[in-house]
């Protein structure tokens, strides 16, 4: 009986610190982003991870950011999606980007880039002209901005673009710019800055852009 006490405590203590972890720990295949100064996080530095919010969307979805990880919850509590798990998703923002009458989500996230293997297995540099403090190796994590949406219950990709040059500080939607033949009107407003190994902030830079057909075109 002792044994057993003893037992279900240390399996109480083992899954209690298992919650605690899962829930104090940032996603897998971070990258340098582990080796980032934690203690001065949000003091200076980039912390890709720190958004943390909910939203109810058109439909009654419910889009829920936290430690990096998007999910989307049908009107019954059911998750119908949620992001890879290699993903770190800083932020997102509800909109109908494409203009076809039904909402649309846009996200921020960040990925270790893939070594680019050329035809004689050489390794090329796929991240020429990044602003980057040391060459690529495809380790480091790098920004990219996905569109989905939902269509009939289930979540869809609609673009997602390749590493950015500049990383995503911030962003938002704005609907008021000029609908036309190839374009929603939908406007996208970005912070940006410089990648930095330690994820320290750098120049902060405001961009605007407008979809167009099939992604942004910078119109600033
Ligand atoms: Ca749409």
């Amino acid at each position: 009986m002792a044994i057993d006490i003893i037992t279900a405590a240390c399996l109480r203590f083992l899954v209690t610190a298992a919650l605690a972890l899962s829930i104090a720990q940032p996603p897998a295949h971070l990258g340098a982003y582990e080796g980032r100064p934690v203690a001065e996080s949000g003091a200076g530095y980039f912390d890709i991870a720190a958004n943390a919010r909910t939203e109810i969307g058109e439909g009654g979805y419910v889009y829920r950011l936290e430690n990096g990880s998007l999910s989307v919850y049908d009107t019954t509590d059911f998750e119908i999606w949620r992001s890879d798990s290699g993903w770190i998703v800083h932020d997102f923002r509800l909109g109908d980007v494409v203009g076809d009458g039904a909402q649309d989500f846009l996200f921020t996230l960040w990925k270790p880039q893939k070594p680019f293997v050329d035809t004689n297995g050489a390794h090329g540099d796929i991240t020429t002209g990044f602003s980057s403090e040391t060459p690529d190796d495809g380790s480091a994590l790098r920004n990219h901005l996905y569109l989905y949406t939902i269509i009939s219950g289930r979540v869809k990709p609609v673009w997602c673009s390749s590493a950015l040059p500049r990383p995503i500080y911030s962003f938002e939607l704005d609907p008021g710019g000029r609908a036309t033949p190839v374009s929603s009107g939908m406007l996208l407003h970005t912070d940006e800055g410089l990648y930095r190994d330690d994820f320290s902030l750098t120049e902060s830079r405001n961009f605007s852009y407008i979809w167009e057909g099939w992604g942004f075109v910078q119109i600033n």
